[in-house]
């Protein structure tokens, strides 16, 4: 291989990393958390009830390779996330909304013309990832996910302090 044929693959293969953090950044659903169910396939459905600041039930037991459906119900007065992921992704999550928590979040409401909005990167709060409901107080919404192996899974919200709050549950793997 000669130099400038190097040069072209050291480029290549710095690009499908650039393109493969971009991914797993925008996305929110890596491998490790499962990935989005179809209704059709749901075994079972689990009501998840969100108050200030903590979710009911407060953990859930799933198996490998099942797919639940979620019934989010906000019966707090605050604006909550019932997002699954792993720690990693609700901590980057939670960085993404901090940033614009004033905005878009405020107390019992979102404003919606500005989760709409273009945050560069192609990413805009509008909060629409397969992994994830943003609910305002009274407001109820579905989440089909499929959990397609063992990991260190939590659902959590992600609205700033809420995590920290204690406003998290444990997906364990039966
Ligand atoms: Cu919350």
């Amino acid at each position: 291989m000669n130099a400038s044929k190097l040069i072209v693959a050291a480029a290549a293969m710095s690009m499908s990393a650039v393109t493969l953090a971009a991914g797993a950044h925008g996305g929110g659903h890596g491998a490790s958390s499962g990935e989005p169910g179809k209704a059709s396939e749901a075994s079972r459905t689990i009501t998840v009830e969100m108050y200030d600041n903590y979710y009911e039930p407060e953990e859930i037991s799933v198996k490998p390779g099942e797919t639940v459906r979620f019934v989010v119900e906000n019966k707090g007065n605050l604006v909550h996330e019932f997002n699954v992921g792993t720690p990693g992704m609700h901590e980057a999550h939670q960085e993404e909304m901090m940033m614009v928590e004033h905005g878009v979040i405020q107390g019992g409401k979102l404003n919606h013309d500005m989760m709409n909005m273009d945050m560069g990167n192609g990413h805009s709060m509008k909060h629409d990832d397969p992994n994830s409901v943003l609910l305002e107080p009274g407001q109820s919404k579905e989440v089909v996910w499929k959990f397609t192996e063992k990991g260190d899974i939590e659902f959590a919200c992600n609205v700033p302090g809420h995590y920290q709050a204690g406003m998290y549950g444990d997906v364990n793997f039966e």
